[in-house]
């Protein structure tokens, strides 16, 4: 990747990090023209920060690896709470504002709207749900994305359905068992399935199982289901190497006599004979606040849900929070008459 695709990525993390941080928190003042006030902070917070940054890291390299390569790629989102970065994605790309009359007006009015209306009386959920285009199985009860993905799949060979897998999402049971699917489902009739599991360690309340086995014994535990397991820290070009070994073994599928090394400028012969598998590790809630009072945030279960609850009353979390959303400098990213401007 060059330099110019690797300075894109960073800075539609960026853009739809502010996004979900707007959404969360913002009832006005969207573009931080003016000193945040008590006033602009919604009266409830309720939404989940914590896992936003991993799917907004997911999202914007699948799209720009899969986006020229794989025409028809599906994203199927585990974890459902983290909604408000599949909207801001979704916002980001126009593809809401498609299907949203409420997102027709000026950029400034959609954005405006899009942050307010987020878990708000009468407005868009907290969650995915049937609501949002394009959602094909409604978030809540974690576990069913694997089995979703593989469905999805059936009888689709022209899909490519790439599916992230809290880490606590791979503690249940119907998420691990879907990893079996693998055996009745890889063929040349069906779809590729890429499953990513979101290992940022947390879970609501405390450290993930998988994030506590070592290195060793979560690689074998996937090896052990029949899959190539693939690591990446969610950076631009370890991302799209992951991605170009999965995409390696997906076109070998489809013609197992491709050389693959020589199509894909792979230097080693990299393309095993068990599916991909992508464990992305990010620290959960990074970007936001390390610590608050004392506490620590980021890289910690509390960075699950919303981080600065009193941003509304407390003076020390307002400015907290300004500094938060100051830092993603969304005005060099977006301009309120023509938009995005990445
Ligand atoms: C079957 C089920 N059990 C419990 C919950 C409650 N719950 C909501 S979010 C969450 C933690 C999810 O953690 P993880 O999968 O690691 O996602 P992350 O936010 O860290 O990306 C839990 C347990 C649920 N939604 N579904
Ligand atoms: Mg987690």
């Amino acid at each position: 990747m060059n330099g110019l695709g690797k300075t894109y990525l960073k800075k539609r993390v960026r853009a739809t990090d502010y996004l979900v941080v707007a959404q969360l928190f913002l009832q006005d003042n969207f573009l931080l023209e003016r000193e945040l006030t008590p006033d602009d902070i919604k009266p409830r917070l309720l939404g989940h920060w914590g896992t936003c940054h991993g799917i907004d890291i997911a999202y914007a390299n699948l799209k720009y690896y899969f986006g020229e390569r794989r025409k028809d790629w599906v994203f199927i989102l585990g974890p459902g709470h983290g909604f408000p970065a599949l909207q801001a994605n979704l916002f980001l790309d126009g593809e809401l504002q498609k299907v949203d009359r409420n997102l027709q007006g000026t950029p400034y009015e959609s954005l405006a709207y899009l942050c307010k209306n987020f878990s708000w009386p009468g407005g868009y959920p907290s969650h995915a749900s049937p609501l949002t285009p394009g959602v094909i199985c409604e978030g809540g009860e974690l576990g069913y994305a694997l089995g979703t993905a593989f469905g999805a799949s059936l009888g689709h060979p022209e899909k490519t359905i790439a599916v992230l897998l809290g880490d606590g999402e791979f503690e249940t049971a119907t998420c691990l068992s879907s990893l079996n699917l693998i055996k009745l489902f890889n063929s040349r009739h069906h779809g590729s399935v890429l499953p990513i599991l979101h290992l940022n360690g947390y879970k609501i309340s405390g450290p993930t199982v998988p994030a506590r086995k070592s290195e060793r014994e979560l690689l074998e535990e996937i090896r052990g289901f029949g899959y190539t397991p693939l690591l990446t820290d969610g950076t631009p070009s370890s991302f799209e190497y992951v991605l170009s070994i999965a995409e390696a073994y997906f076109a070998k599928i489809y013609n197992p006599h491709a050389n693959l090394e020589i199509a894909y400028g792979l230097k080693e012969n990299v393309c095993a004979k068990e599916p991909p598998f992508i464990i992305m590790k990010t620290e959960k809630g990074a970007g936001g606040p390390e610590y608050s009072k004392g506490k620590k945030i980021a890289g910690n279960y509390l960075a699950h849900q919303i981080p600065l609850k009193e941003a509304k009353t407390d003076v020390e979390e307002l400015k907290e929070l300004e500094a938060w959303l100051q830092s993603y400098r969304f005005a060099e990213l977006f301009d309120a008459e023509k938009g995005f401007t990445l």
